[in-house]
Order: structure tokens, then sequence, then C-alpha cells
């Protein structure tokens, strides 16, 4: 009998394929099953491979770029998982600009598909439909990894290592672009398969021991959280209880220890405690606004937790800088605190007396806020996720909305971008179908997106929000009258009436003048879920800076 010589290694399987199929085969490959998008010819064919996918990829399609990019945005904060998001080139990319400098402020992990003009006409300058000059390096300064996807054969390892950029060290966006030509170049692809496991990156044990020393030793700590310990509430919550210590979070940080703990703080009572700490333990956070605005001394030693090892030097060398993700960091940073650590007198009775204080100082002070704030609190569950925008309510709501779950307070971070909150709240409630979602935004804010009321109702995304009507850009407005000699200038609104807007749309319309009538309009969206937009008149209402910028306490 003749027998055949086998080689040892088997060829790899190749098909044929677009690099348009490719691509897509590499998403689904990776858990990218939705890309939200707006299209045009540049990726006319990258959409036909979404189409030749089936059930297996939805589309959501968006009524402006910024649109589509804010929902990737929000899909990624609800879920921390890559999300991705389409777009044609020059002002398509452009009007996706702010979220995907968004993204990267917030370390989400975005991914930007963006299309190219002809592959042999880049860089030339020949005015070819949506050119602008040098695509590429633009895309550069914006996320930390982009590259072009030259062909079929070489898309999924492309789409691979952009993916896995996204989490390496400090998550983030990236993007990949692609010329018109190229999306529908046919050729051989080797078999796409599932990413491996990206191996555990090593925890230096040493620093771990070194810094439950530390705080060990120190009498009176502080934990400060931010976005990248949204992931690490087990641990934190445990922490906090063998260290006695308070958790602050504002903002990003709200949330990872449920505010229904004494402990859990923000601010200002977080200031008073950045004041009186011999410690502080910061968790995935830049820490840059307790060290710039309550600064720092000799008698504050502090030990930094962050996924990018070049964090934590970047504005004050910390005694102990622990790198790689918090929560399997701070596994290790526990055990080693239960060998060493005291155990220590509670603290409890001290830390619900001193909330107590500041909750009634601020109620003096922001009653009008606070009251709109407890009727979202009763009616949103505990597991709904609240949407921020640059609004009056919601710079109370950043300090004194009780948060009770990770990732369920969304606030902009640095970047701060009024207008953000509609369709980026429309993203957290397509990837979370199973909580209700709120957005709450003021009238300045809510008509950046709240064109996307269309994309709401196109794909039945149950979102409720919430629109503070003041006719101002009202903080502006609050800063021309008192620091500008009441000389107003742009910061007057004229305004549709938006019950008749939304309905307009299709969705539901209602107003509430009150408290008791926005707790009722909350409670039947939420039993109703389906497109809601809740507009709330409201005079000026008392300014809340007085409780966020305030005066330092520590160093010159
Ligand atoms: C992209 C962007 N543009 C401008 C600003 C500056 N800004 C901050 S608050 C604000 C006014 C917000 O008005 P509105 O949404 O009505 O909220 P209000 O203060 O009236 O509650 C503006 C223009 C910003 N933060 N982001
Ligand atoms: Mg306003």
């Amino acid at each position: 009998m003749p027998t055949t010589k086998r080689s040892k290694t088997p060829k790899p399987v190749t098909s044929e394929m677009s690099t348009a199929e490719a691509t897509v085969g590499s998403l689904l490959a990776h858990g990218i099953g939705t890309v939200y998008a707006l299209p045009g010819v540049h990726n006319d064919h990258l959409f036909d491979a979404f189409h030749r996918a089936g059930a297996a990829l939805r589309v959501i399609h968006t009524r402006h770029e910024q649109g589509a990019a804010y929902m990737a945005l929000g899909a990624a904060l609800a879920t921390g998982k890559p999300q991705a998001y389409a777009v044609v080139p020059g002002p398509g990319l452009l009007n996706s600009g702010a979220a995907l400098l968004t993204a990267y402020s917030m370390n989400a992990p975005v991914l930007a598909l963006i299309g190219q003009i002809p592959a042999k006409a880049i860089g030339r300058g020949l005015g070819h439909l949506h050119e602008i000059r040098d695509q590429h390096g633009i895309i550069a300064r914006l996320v930390d990894h982009c590259a072009r996807i030259d062909g079929p054969a070489e898309a999924p390892a492309k789409v691979a290592r952009a993916i896995r950029f996204m989490h390496g060290g400090r998550p983030g966006p990236a993007a990949l672009e692609c010329a018109i030509d190229v999306w529908s170049r046919r050729g051989r692809v080797a078999a796409i398969v599932p990413p491996r496991p990206v191996p555990a990156s090593r925890i230096d044990d040493d620093a771990v021991l070194r810094a439950a020393k530390l705080l060990a030793k120190a009498k009176r700590v502080l934990i400060v959280c931010g976005g990248g310990a949204q992931d690490a509430s087990p641990e934190i919550t445990l922490i906090s209880s063998m260290l006695q210590a308070p958790v602050l979070g504002y903002r990003r940080g709200r949330g990872v220890l449920d505010s229904r703990d004494p402990f859990s703080v923000t601010l200002p009572l977080g200031r008073d405690l950045w004041g009186e700490a011999d410690a502080v333990l910061a968790v995935g956070t830049r820490l840059l606004y307790p060290l710039t605005h309550w600064g720092i001394d000799g008698n504050l030693q502090i030990v930094r937790v962050d996924a990018d090892k070049d964090e934590p030097a970047r504005l004050h060398k910390p005694k102990v800088a622990l790198i790689g993700d918090a929560a399997p960091v701070l596994r290790k940073l526990i055990d080693a605190l239960a060998l060493v650590n005291p155990r220590r007198p509670s603290r409890r009775a001290e830390m619900e007396e001193r909330q107590a204080k500041w909750r009634t100082r601020l109620r003096d002070k922001l009653a009008p806020q606070l009251a709109f704030l407890d009727a979202i609190r009763a009616e949103l569950p505990e597991d709904g996720i609240y949407v921020d925008d640059v609004t009056q309510i919601g710079f109370v709501a950043r300090i004194a909305m009780p948060v009770y779950k990770p990732r369920t307070f969304l606030s902009p971070g640095y970047q701060d971008n009024l207008g953000w909150g509609y369709a980026t709240a429309l993203g957290v409630q397509h990837a979370r179908p199973d909580v209700p979602v709120l957005s709450v935004a003021g009238d300045g804010g809510f008509l950046y997106t709240g064109n996307e009321l269309a994309t709401a109702m196109k794909h039945g995304i149950p979102l409720t929000a919430v629109v503070f009507t003041d006719d101002a850009f009202g903080n502006v407005r609050r800063i021309q009258e008192r620091q500008f000699g009441n000389r107003l200038i742009a910061s007057d609104l004229s305004n549709p009436d938006f019950v008749a807007y939304a309905e307009s749309f299709g969705a539901h319309g209602v107003r509430a003048r009150t408290p008791a009538e926005l707790s009722q309009a909350l409670r039947h969206s939420f039993a109703r879920r389906e497109p809601t937009l809740i507009e709330v008149p409201v005079g000026p209402l008392p300014s809340p800076w007085e409780f966020i910028h305030m005066p330092r306490l520590r160093g010159r």
C-alpha cells in the first residue's frame, strides 16, 4: 500500500474573502456584535459585509456621527467591553471627534472604523470626496493606537492588535482606517480564530508588601477611587473595612463603594478627610483634583494603584506604586494586609455623624436640586444607570446623589463636554436593555444630541431622558452675572416646546413642574419602557460650586 507523507503542521485553512468580510469576521471573533454607525460611499462594502453577517451583527445607525461614537462610548462605559463605531472619513471622522476624545479621556475601549479616500490618492491633496489632510496623523493624535487596513489577509491581525491595545495597560480607544477601494479587495485569509486570553500582567509582590506595611502603620487612611476602580468594588469594600478607611469617589469613582455605607464619601466630606489623612490609597484615579486643589505635604503618604505604569508619578511621586488592573492588585494587597494590618477601632459612628452634618449643610444651600434628585433616586432602581451631563442638577448629583453599584453613575470625566449625555445614554441603554437608563441634561446640553430621539425610535431603545430647562446656558449665565457685572452675552436660549419636540418623533413627551410630578413621570416611563423625554422647567438654581471648588488644605 502506498504511504502518503503528511507534514506535521497542517497548513492553516484559508478562504477567499474581502477586506470588509475579514474585518467583520474578526470583530465577531472578538465578541463585537454591534456597530454604531452612519454609512456613506466610502464604507459601502463594509456595510454590505455587516449585512452579510446576518443576525450575528447588529448595525445601529444614528442621525449624526457624534451620536454613533457617543453610543459606542456609552455601551463601552456600561459594559466595560470593547464597542465599535463606523463612519466615513473627513467630516464623518471629525463629527465623531468629541466622542473619540472623551473615550480617550475616560479610558473607554471604543474602536473607531473610519473610511478613507482611494488608497493611491492618500496624501496627494487631489480633492477627493471627504478628503482631509493627513487623516492618519489626526487620528494618531486622538488615540494611542491606529492603523490602516491594506488588504484582506492582514485585516484579522490588525483588528486583533487594535483590540489588544484597547485593553493593554490603560484601556482606551483605537482606530482602524481603510480606503474605499480596499474594503472590497479580495484575497485569501487565514482562518479567523477567537483571540487568546491576554496573560495577566505580573504584580510586584515586594511593592504590595511595602504598600501593605505603609497602610497598616497609618492611623487615618483615605481611599480615593477613579474610573479605574469600577471593576474592583468587592476588593475596595473589603479594604475599606479592614482599614476603617473612608472611600472617596467623585464622578467617575462613584458607586465603587455603595453610598449606603457610611464610609462612602464624595465631595465635600472627602476634602475634609484628605486634610486629616496620613495615608491615601488611590485606585485608578489621576488624583489631579486632590493634589492640585487640596494640596499635599510631607505628612501624607500616597500609595497608587494604576494600570498605566506612567500615571502614578506624573504629578507627584507616590511612596509606592502598584501597577496592574485594580482588582487583582487589590486582592494581593488584601492578602498582605491580612498579615500586617492591626485590628482597628470602628470609625462607623464618626462617619455616620460627619455624613449627617454635611448632608444638612448641602440641603441648606442646594434644596431645589436635591428635591429633584431625591425624586430621581427614589424612582431609578438600584441597578438603573444615571448618565450625567454638564448641568446644575448634574453638578449636585455628582456630589450628593446616592449611587449603589459600580458603573451606574456615568459622568464625562475631565472633558466635561456639554451635550454628550443623551446619545451616550442611548448607547448605555442599548447595551444594557435589562436595566432602566436615565439621561439628565440641561436645555443647553440636551439639544446637542437630542436629534437622536429619532434613533431611539428607529431602534426601539427605551431610554428615559429628563431635560431641565432654564432657557439658558445656566452655568455660563451665573458666571456672567456674578463675575462680569451682569454683562450677559451668548448665554440665553430660545427653546422648542420639548414635549411637542419629543412627540414629533413619536416618543413620549411629558412636562413635570415639581419633584412630585417628576417622580410620577419617571415611574410611568420606567414601567412603560419606551423612549420618553420629560421636560422640567426650572428657574435659576443655587450655585453648587462652593462645595466643589474648595480651598487648599495642605502644602503651599
Ligand atoms: C463642549 C462644551 N462646550 C461648552 C462648554 C461650556 N459650558 C459648560 S456648562 C455650559 C452651559 C450648560 O447649559 P445647560 O445644559 O442648559 O445647563 P444649565 O447650566 O443651564 O443647567 C456650557 C456652555 C462645555 N462644558 N463643553
Ligand atoms: Mg440650561
